[in-house]
């Protein structure tokens, strides 16, 4: 078989669940034809019937899928640094939010700029989780909450995705915060979310998955019912925000609507985490806003391993509780604070990761006819990539096959 390039003498951390290489394959090759996977094997049993135009020798090295950063909020304006020292003098994230700075402040900077103004602020975030391996990334809307400003979010997010060689997935967060215009009228602006965003959206093909953030600070459970029913009408896929601050059976209610993803999941209990599991929701913790906003409450971890719960790894980059850019660090957060495994936080910003956007049957694993998203580092063990602390060790990324 002709192929398009070969990469040789490299380790594969294939993350795949099941298969022949679903344990690391050291000293192996892998075959890329039209940017998908066609080859997995032993480099020594190597068919002298393979071709390919380009060989790449990779002397030992590791390589896993691209990594996926499936929760992220980098479309935004400004940034919060002052905010950050107010809370290091002593206000706490919820007083800064009530006192209408936090997710407000964003949103006033947001609807300021203008839809360059966001691809261009938004790009040097990108570069810096491209650098570290990313090949799929997820981009909320969610700090415009205005017709105008929320277009210009996911249009943004959609020109990053042309700007770079990455594979963008983009949600419409509309159920973020309540915009200051509609204060006094929640139930008005949920039906605005509900009624008017979420079909001209879906018309528009500009939202590739639905987000609420369901917090006492934010929406309601009946809220976020209200817009997830609308939107699994639509054909929308739904993910939440869920129990990040308190427990409002965030978790469950995501597994009721078949939800794709609940995140955060610091007070998910046992009842939620076995929902979860069966309706196959994933999981997806953020160690970043844990540590930024220095919550003591874990999410509970056991319990997903009890429950077969799927557990994704993700950024939540954003300028309010997790202005950070590394799924390395966000692995060794993960491992550190939550006490993951190497092997679940590999697979958190891998397979679980494609999971939690609905793209396990493209990418995510190193598996003959996903796409051809890899990562290649210099490192001589896996576990490397979660022991380090702000050590970059990729040698290449490849995106598609090239
Ligand atoms: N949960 C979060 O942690 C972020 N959004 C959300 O729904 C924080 C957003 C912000 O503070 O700007
Ligand atoms: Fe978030």
């Amino acid at each position: 078989m002709q192929m398009d390039r070969l990469w040789r003498h490299v380790n594969l951390a294939t993350m795949a669940e099941t298969g022949p290489f679903a344990q690391p394959l050291r000293q192996g090759s892998l075959g890329v034809k039209d940017g998908r996977i066609v080859h997995i094997g032993p480099d020594a049993d190597l068919p002298a019937s393979i071709k390919a135009l380009e060989e790449i020798d990779c002397e030992g090295r590791w390589m896993t899928p691209g990594l996926i950063d499936c929760h992220t909020h980098l479309v935004h304006g400004g940034h919060r640094a002052r905010e950050f020292e107010m809370r290091l003098a002593g206000a706490s994230y919820e007083e800064i939010a009530r006192a209408g700075g936090g997710i407000l402040s964003t949103v006033k900077a947001t609807r300021a700029a203008s839809e360059d103004g966001l691809v261009a602020s938004a790009l040097p975030r990108l570069d810096a989780l491209l650098a570290e391996g990313v090949t799929t990334a997820e981009i909320k809307s969610g700090y415009g909450l205005d017709r105008v400003t929320e277009w210009n979010c996911l249009r943004a997010a959609r020109r990053l995705g042309k700007e770079r060689a990455v594979t963008i997935r983009t949600t419409y967060l509309g159920a973020h915060a309540l915009p200051p215009e509609w204060r006094d009228n929640r139930a008005g602006y949920v039906a605005f979310v509900a009624d008017e965003m979420l079909p001209a959206l879906a018309e528009a093909g500009l939202a590739d998955a639905v987000d609420a953030f369901c917090e006492g600070i934010a929406f309601t459970p009946e809220e976020t019912a209200t817009i997830f029913a609308r939107a699994r009408a639509l054909g929308l896929p739904v993910k939440l925000h869920a129990d990040q601050l308190s427990n409002l059976g965030g978790a469950a209610l995501a597994a009721a609507h078949g939800a794709l993803s609940a995140d955060h999941c610091e007070y998910t209990d046992a009842q939620g985490a076995e929902a979860m599991a069966r309706a196959g929701t994933v999981a997806v913790l953020l160690p970043g806003a844990f540590y930024f906003l220095r919550e003591t409450q874990k999410p509970p971890v056991e319990a997903f391993r009890a429950a077969g719960t799927r557990m994704a790894l993700a950024t939540d980059c954003n300028p309010g509780s997790s202005p950070l850019t590394s799924l390395l660090l966000t692995m060794n957060m993960a491992a550190t604070f939550f006490r993951m495994t190497v092997p679940e936080c590999l697979a958190g910003v891998t397979r679980e990761a494609a999971h939690a956007l609905g793209l396990h049957h493209e990418t995510g694993t190193l598996e003959a006819g996903k796409r051809a998203d890899l990562a290649v580092w210099s490192i001589s063990d896996p576990a490397e990539l979660v022991y380090r602390i702000g050590f970059n060790p990729l040698h290449q990324r490849i995106w598609r096959g090239a």
